[in-house]
């Protein structure tokens, strides 16, 4: 028994009583416990690729904030270590690959990631699950996550992050053959990865396109679109008696809001360039009532708590005036709130109350209204 399904009953565009609020990279280095946690693993490698400590550090905002869903403890990039690239963190420099694919050899030698390597992850989605369940009541849903398999190939071809992705760019334009194969690898891989994660207890999916929006149009569709459309064809929806939602999140999407709608995801996570009632209007006008989640810039968390609330509030407001996904709902619902990107590491923690605080009370009142 789910107590609190406000959140994957937003994805499904159901009624709710308040819009579900959590935070992408809502457990990380803002939060003192979080690096308290980590200084004990040793690394954040250590953090991850320890399911106790996983499940440590995934609980944290949630004994902090009242948040509505959990999102698993881990990383994009544990798929391209699991493929042999060798992933490191190096402090202060953030992670790396030890092997980037930069030579044809390379590439055709590359195979899909071992699944067996990838066990730590699956242990961490079903401890979590465990700890997010007493007495057979299970607190709030657990939401398991990959890359999408161009975001992927721009780590593993560049080796780390990057400003523009140059290598993996100019391999797109100039060998779009060799970065095709990258990316049915990467396409089985994530596919495999994510039905994986359910079997384990996640009760959502999210599929982070990070670095989509450094593509041209045209390529965009073509390269990353297409890929996660071809992994999404593959996912469990499915599991334990209840739909699974799958997320889609492209960086800088927002222009590709029509295509993005097209390809069977059930939200659609947007940056703070697009506005979610311009999105939500958007999508009626042709006909794809798909959920949305977003879309705060989080270096608003920078600015004061007045600050903080009137942002919040007018993005509620703003939704509340658009039309509703159906004639029996009310504007609001059908709406996640998060933040456009991850949270910033040295974000205050009370900020996120005082985000969290407003969410909750404004869209309690204006569904009241
Ligand atoms: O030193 C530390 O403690 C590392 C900081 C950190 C954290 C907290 C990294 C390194 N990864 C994570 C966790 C993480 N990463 C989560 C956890 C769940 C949560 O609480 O939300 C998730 C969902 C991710 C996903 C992720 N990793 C993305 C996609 C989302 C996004 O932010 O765009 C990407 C691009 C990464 C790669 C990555 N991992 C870590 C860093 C610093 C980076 C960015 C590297 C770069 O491009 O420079």
């Amino acid at each position: 028994m789910l107590v609190n399904d406000r959140f994957l009953r937003a994805c499904f565009g159901e009624a709710v009583d308040q819009t579900p609020l959590w935070l992408m990279r809502q457990a990380g280095r803002y939060l003192p416990e979080y690096n308290a946690t980590r200084a004990r693993a040793g690394s954040f490698l250590g953090l991850a690729k320890n399911p106790s400590y996983a499940t440590e550090v995934t609980l944290q905002p949630l004994e902090r904030y009242p948040l509505d869903a959990a999102i698993l403890f881990s990383d994009i990039l544990t798929i391209p270590d699991a493929m042999g690239l060798g992933l490191k963190f190096t402090a202060g420099e953030g992670p790396s690959f030890e092997h980037p694919l930069r030579t044809e050899e390379a590439i055709k030698k590359l195979r899909p990631a071992d699944l067996d390597q990838l066990q730590y992850v699956f242990d961490a989605v079903s401890e979590i699950r465990k700890a997010l369940t007493q007495d057979g009541q299970q607190r709030l849903p657990l939401i398991g996550f990959s890359g999408s398999p161009w975001t992927l190939a721009c780590y593993m071809i560049d080796g780390s992050g990057s400003d523009d992705f140059r290598h993996a760019k100019t391999m797109l334009f100039s060998r779009p053959d060799l970065l095709e194969h990258i990316l049915a690898l990467n396409i089985e891989s994530v596919a495999a990865y994510l039905g994986e994660q359910v079997k384990a207890g996640a009760q959502a999916l999210m599929i982070f396109d990070t670095w989509g929006g450094l593509l041209p149009d045209g390529w965009y569709q073509r390269y990353s679109l297409a890929a996660m459309q071809k992994v999404i064809a593959r996912l469990p929806r499915d599991h334990e008696g209840r739909k699974v939602p799958v997320i889609i999140f492209t960086k800088g999407g927002g222009l590709w809001l029509n295509d993005m709608a097209q390809i069977g995801a059930d939200v659609i996570a947007l940056d703070w360039t697009m506005s979610i009632s311009r999105a939500r209007k958007q999508l009626l006008a042709i006909n794809k009532p798909l959920a949305l989640q977003g879309n705060l810039d989080p270096l608003i968390l920078f600015s004061g708590s007045k600050q903080i609330t009137s942002a919040a509030k007018t993005l509620l407001d703003d939704l509340a005036d658009a039309p509703p996904l159906n004639s029996g709902l009310h504007s609001l619902d059908g709406h996640i709130f998060n933040l456009g990107h991850g949270i910033n590491q040295f974000t205050p923690p009370e900020s996120v109350q005082a985000l969290a605080e407003t969410v909750i009370s404004h869209s309690k009142a204006l569904r009241i209204k």
